[in-house]
């Protein structure tokens, strides 16, 4: 089995009950605008609608057919449901974070994108995940010799394990070390030079993971990463975020002196049906992200593990083509 351990020799993030006036104003009116009925929908009754600052206007809706938990930890509101076409669902401060339907999508790519384009990778850190399934899909390389997971909720962690055990499987791997703790300080501590991967599962950037992704983040990632190290990071959609990515894309291109790349993927239960990742490499051997060098489509690997769902290397290589809309703002903060 895994370990676990709880620092208590790092700063932790302060928990929201400790919050004065460091709430964004988006925190706020979100929390204004779903803290009744616990996210279910008032405007179609036995419906949940994810309601968010982050996409006004707009509202994607599943039908609930029984909600299994509802929790507040110290960082967010933790709900799961049982939907009626998209099996059980994860949501965090009402927002979708995993459906067992579609789940396969998010965790293969942010997983296999990075993994597949460097070989033999050793040393793997995810940053978030506490649902698991990113490990899961890490522990598919057979190459892979540490985990490490640093999740600040271990709710989210206990509800996975309770409610999610095909995602949360990732755990049971001997090479799975999880921190419970703050990501940006676990990572402060971490040596130079000691990843060959870093993965960062976040969730968006309102609420807990909103450190996760500024410029100082980024740069203790890149200083954790060995020379030719990779990273993937959450990264959003480009229908609703481009703003936030042009800033990604600015910080990385200043940060990661290899490349810097946006992919993306299909995820029908995330807003827009879609979303992002950046890839980026630090200075050394260089790594070309839209050629896999490690495919594991054909790694034995998946004689021990139920086969991958979604990611081949052909999708691989398509993930990184842009609609022009996107490809001309992307590739101008890539080029400044
Ligand atoms: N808009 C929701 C983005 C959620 C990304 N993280 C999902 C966690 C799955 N492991």
């Amino acid at each position: 089995m895994a370990e676990e351990s709880v620092f208590t020799d790092l700063p932790m993030k302060r928990p929201r009950e400790d919050e004065e006036n460091g709430a964004s104003a988006a925190t706020e009116a979100m929390e204004t605008e779903t803290n009744s009925n616990d996210y279910i929908s008032p405007v179609i009754p036995g419906w949940f609608s994810e309601i968010s600052p982050m996409w006004p206007g707009e509202a994607h809706s599943l039908k609930v057919e029984k909600i299994l938990f509802q929790g507040k930890s110290d960082y967010q509101n933790v709900m799961v449901f049982q939907s009626s076409t998209y099996g059980k669902v994860l949501v965090l401060d009402g927002v979708i974070q995993l459906t067992e339907r579609d789940e396969c999508a998010y965790q293969e790519m942010i997983t296999h994108l990075p993994l597949c384009s460097i070989a033999n990778p050793k040393k793997v850190l995810v940053i978030g995940g506490g649902d698991g399934g990113v490990l899961r899909e890490v522990a598919r390389h057979t190459s892979v010799e540490q985990i490490d997971i640093c999740e600040i909720d271990k709710m989210v962690v206990d509800v996975s394990k309770k409610f999610f055990p095909d995602v949360s499987v990732g755990y049971e791997d001997p090479r799975v070390t999880l921190h419970i703790g703050d990501g940006v300080a676990f990572l402060k501590a971490v040596p130079g030079g000691t990843y060959d991967a870093v993965i960062v599962d976040s969730s968006d950037p309102i609420g807990p993971a909103q450190e996760l992704f500024e410029k100082p983040f980024f740069e203790s990632i890149a200083k954790a990463l060995r020379p030719g190290g990779v990273v993937s990071t959450q990264a959003e959609s480009i229908w609703l975020h481009m703003n936030i990515i042009e800033d990604i894309v600015t910080n990385c291109r200043q940060i990661f002196k290899g490349s810097v790349n946006y992919a993306w993927t299909t995820v029908p239960t995330y807003p827009s049906g879609m979303i992002g990742f950046m890839l980026c490499s630090t200075e050394g051997p260089t790594v070309d992200f839209k050629h896999p060098v490690n495919p594991i489509d054909s790694n034995d690997s998946q004689s021990k593990s139920k086969p991958l769902k979604f990611y081949n290397s052909e999708l691989h290589t398509a993930a990184f083509c842009l609609p022009s809309f996107a490809k001309k703002v992307i590739d101008s903060k890539a080029q400044s």
